[in-house]
């Protein structure tokens, strides 16, 4: 039976759909975690000495321990109970503190008495702020409808505004931290296997005996336990290729680092595929018994030769057999890493599909040492609603595009502010998201902004959104409030944990739980968010599960279930397509007029003179959000631009001099301090993401260093999904106010265009 597009995200279960009601089944439990060592049981009581929580300084969420004097928190450290990171937190999970008590914080609800941007506000109550903006919500949903109101969310703190968008029927919300991070990679896999990779990522590189990343930078992308698991495989023995245009901390822990050509990943991973079959180094007993289309896919691929991905890539031939060689030898034990971050060139979900179908081959899924099964533990589950969701008969934005995850795509948003098409959106609830540093071609979204009838934001720092916003809501940091029970599933050893407040919330800043049912009730949904506050809400669910947040503290803040991470005779293989199997050709992107086997598709080159702009992660920083912390500040205040040596020399710039960068819109940045090393190829520059934000309300953070979502000014889409990429952009280089031309030190291949100014 073939699925249409909306079946497929059904089956897929990524839309959000209800959950199923669970009881902790005997015998579910995993040894049971030993009584915490609390000094005082109930955390919440805020006379506690130590508090257990989760962690929002990212998203990973890993468990933490709070240390309490005098009603202050004076410590965080990981939760020795987590079976995750343990006792370990990293640098940004340590300044948790440092963001709690950052003098700069949103204390007060504000409205703007300035222009947008400006930044000037006054400061008012928590009910002219509330009525105010309930007014103008509903003013604009009877003049324009629903539809005309948007909302750009992340995190935790929307995890009550986002399904409420969604009870009261109104399709337009974004979480740009989905759609411009890992949306079209699950839409690529979910194709292929009918699952994503999850969050963490399922890798098991602590059994594995050899790592592939493509981009995934470990080590500067940090994540406590993936990072440990990572360093575990290595100390264990595993070999490690790592693909990437610059020498990233995980290259210099690589028994082989391909300098890759930028944006030439689909023709390395085609080129793999076709010399792993034509030598029959896959996986056949898995490809026969599990997958479809393998005939197809060796047609498609078979001119995929080592010579053509070398002259795309330009990453010698040999090595791009000796690593294929690698990878069938120690398959399946190999851990292709899926990435997370994938919104780089616009051809996305194919890039994504190769990496799936490669892991296919190999047959690493659901094998020790490949990609490890999520598990099923209990699902905590109460209402947040007394009434059934509204049905909605509005045109979904998201239908132009064929595949998008849930929610609309960003881009969808910003064009019908823009341009009123195919209907006008006029009001944006911007909800812990930064959009305009997170979404590329930021002048569109700060032309969008000012064109708005009415803008809300929430947030804890007064960041760069807030500048645009009519009435600011301060809200709580993680550390002074509850939120939902969390449960981890793409682990294998599955856990339950909740967030809880370590200390009250300071200044008038309330919690998301309080904010979102307080705006509700004005807008006429009297019925939504029954519970008293999110306390009881958390217990609610917890009981679900035969839990409570006693029980839960009594074991220290976590319980851990049975995970089952690997197929066995007891658990054999299944995958939720539409025939049971592992898509290798796919017939649902058939059906969309969509390539249903990846193929190369050239992004763009630089333009003469100029180069591509890339950006990643710094280990000490979390995006924008932690970068006025003043311990993280202390760390990293700016970040450096990463130039060739070669080039360097020709443009006869040296090490820690100052450049500007000029887009190809022609629009300047601030001065930034070069790092000139062999550790870039000459085609590309790099920066770190998250620096340069223009709220001069960041003391420690306003102006410093170079933002790569301010310099992006090209909008190019995922065709599947609708999702921005950040990897189009090209800048070239202005020392002493003279702009200096980028010199090219190798051939362009010929079937690589150039990209028209
Ligand atoms: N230019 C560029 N853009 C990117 C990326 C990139 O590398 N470069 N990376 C992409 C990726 S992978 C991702 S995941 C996204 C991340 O995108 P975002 O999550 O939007 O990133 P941040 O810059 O951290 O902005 C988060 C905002 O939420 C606020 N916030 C944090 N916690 C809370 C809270 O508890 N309550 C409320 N109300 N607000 C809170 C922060 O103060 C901050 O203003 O960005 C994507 N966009
Ligand atoms: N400390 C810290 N850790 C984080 C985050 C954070 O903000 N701070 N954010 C988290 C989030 S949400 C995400 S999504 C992840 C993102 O982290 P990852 O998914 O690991 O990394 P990316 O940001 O995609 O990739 C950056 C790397 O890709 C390389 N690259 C650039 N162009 C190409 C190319 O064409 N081909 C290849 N093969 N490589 C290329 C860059 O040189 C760089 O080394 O990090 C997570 N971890
Ligand atoms: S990785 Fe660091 S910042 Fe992220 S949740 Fe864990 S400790 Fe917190
Ligand atoms: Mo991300």
């Amino acid at each position: 039976m073939k699925l249409t597009r909306r079946r497929f995200l059904q089956n897929a279960g990524i839309t959000a759909a209800a959950l199923a009601t669970w009881k902790i089944p005997k015998g579910v439990l995993a040894s049971p975690v030993p009584a915490a060592t609390m000094a005082s049981g109930l955390p919440g009581s805020l006379g506690a000495q130590e508090v257990t929580s989760v962690c929002e300084m990212c998203f990973w969420r890993c468990l933490l321990t709070g240390k309490i004097k005098n009603g202050r928190l004076v410590k965080l450290e990981g939760n020795p109970k987590s079976p995750a990171n343990g006792t370990k937190l990293c640098a940004r999970g340590n300044a948790g503190i440092k963001l709690l008590y950052d003098p700069d914080r949103l204390k007060y609800p504000m409205k703007r008495v300035g222009t947008r941007g400006e930044g000037k506000w006054q400061r008012i109550t928590w009910d002219e702020a509330l009525d105010t903006t309930a007014e103008n919500l509903n003013r604009i949903k009877k003049e324009h409808g629903m539809e005309s109101l948007a909302l750009f969310y992340h995190g935790a703190s929307a995890k009550f505004i986002e399904p409420f968008w969604h009870h009261i029927g109104n399709p337009n919300r974004t979480e740009p931290a989905f759609f411009q991070c890992r949306g079209s990679r699950d839409i690529g896999y979910l194709l292929t296997f009918g699952d994503s990779p999850g969050s963490p990522e399922r890798m098991d590189m602590e059994k594995t005996r050899l790592m592939v990343f493509l981009g995934t930078h470990l080590g500067e992308n940090i994540h406590v336990s993936h990072v440990m698991h990572y360093i575990e495989g290595l100390c264990n023995g595993a070999k490690l290729v790592v693909v990437d245009p610059r020498f990233s901390a995980s290259a210099a822990k690589a028994d082989k680092w391909l300098a890759i050509r930028p944006g030439t990943d689909t023709a390395l991973l085609l080129a793999w595929i076709n010399y792993i079959i034509q030598h029959g180094l896959y996986d056949k007993e898995f490809v026969a018994k599990y997958t479809t289309g393998f005939k197809k896919l060796k047609d498609s691929v078979k001119d995929c030769t080592l010579d053509w991905a070398a002259g795309l890539t330009d990453i010698p031939a040999g090595q791009i057999k000796e690593t294929a060689e690698l990878m069938g030898k120690l398959a399946p034990h190999v851990v292709i890493h899926c990435g997370r971050f994938v919104a780089w060139y616009g051809n996305d979900t194919q890039r994504s599909r190769a990496l799936a179908i490669l892991a296919a081959i190999l047959g690493t899924y659901g094998v020790e040492g490949g990609m490890y099964l999520k598990s099923k533990p209990p699902r905590p589950k109460a209402s947040l609603f007394q009434s059934d969701e509204e049905e909605s008969d509005l045109e979904p934005i998201s239908d132009k595009w064929p595949f998008p995850p849930p929610g609309t795509p960003s881009e969808g948003l910003i064009e019908a502010t823009l341009t009123g098409k195919p209907y006008p959106i006029k009001s944006w609830v911007i909800w812990g998201t930064n959009t305009i540093q997170t979404i590329p071609a930021s002048h569109r979204t700060i032309e969008a902004l000012k064109k708005l009838d009415f803008v809300l934001a929430v947030d804890q720092i007064p960041n760069d959104q807030t500048l645009f916003a009519d009435i600011i809501l301060p809200q709580c940091t993680y550390l002074e409030r509850y939120d939902t029970v969390y449960v981890w599933k793409d682990v294998k050893v599955p856990y339950l944990s909740v967030r809880q407040p370590m200390v009250k919330p300071l200044y008038e800043s309330r919690d998301p739980y309080w904010i979102t049912k307080q705006l509700a009730e004005r807008l006429g949904y009297s019925d939504c968010f029954p519970y008293k506050d999110a306390k009881e809400y958390a217990e609610k669910k917890l009981e679900s599960v035969d839990l409570s947040l006693e029980k839960l503290n009594k074991e220290g803040g976590v319980v851990t279930f049975q995970g089952r991470p690997y197929f066995t005779r007891e658990n054999p293989p299944e995958f939720d397509t539409s025939d049971g199997k592992v898509q290798l050709y796919s017939e649902e992107m058939e059906d969309e007029d969509l390539d249903p086997i990846p193929r190369f598709e050239p992004t763009p080159a630089p333009p003469k003179g100029y180069v591509r702009l890339l950006s990643g992660r710094t280990p000490v920083h979390t995006f924008t959000r932690t970068r006025n912390n003043v311990w993280l500040n202390a760390e990293q205040s700016e970040n450096d631009l990463w130039l060739n040596d070669k080039v360097a020399k020709k443009l006869g710039i040296k090490n820690g001099e100052e450049v500007c960068m000029e887009n190809q819109r022609g629009v300047k940045t601030r001065p930034i301090k070069v790092k000139v090393t062999p550790g870039i190829r000459w085609d590309c520059v790099y920066i770190v993401h998250g620096y340069g934000q223009l709220s001069r309300h960041l003391t420690q953070a306003y102006h410093k260093g170079v933002s790569d979502g301010l310099t992006f000014a090209k909008n190019t889409l995922d065709p599947v999904t609708g999702a921005n990429a950040m990897r189009v952009n090209f800048v070239r280089l202005i020392k002493d106010g003279k702009v200096l031309e980028m010199p090219e030190l190798g051939p362009l291949p010929s079937g690589i265009p150039r990209f028209q100014m």
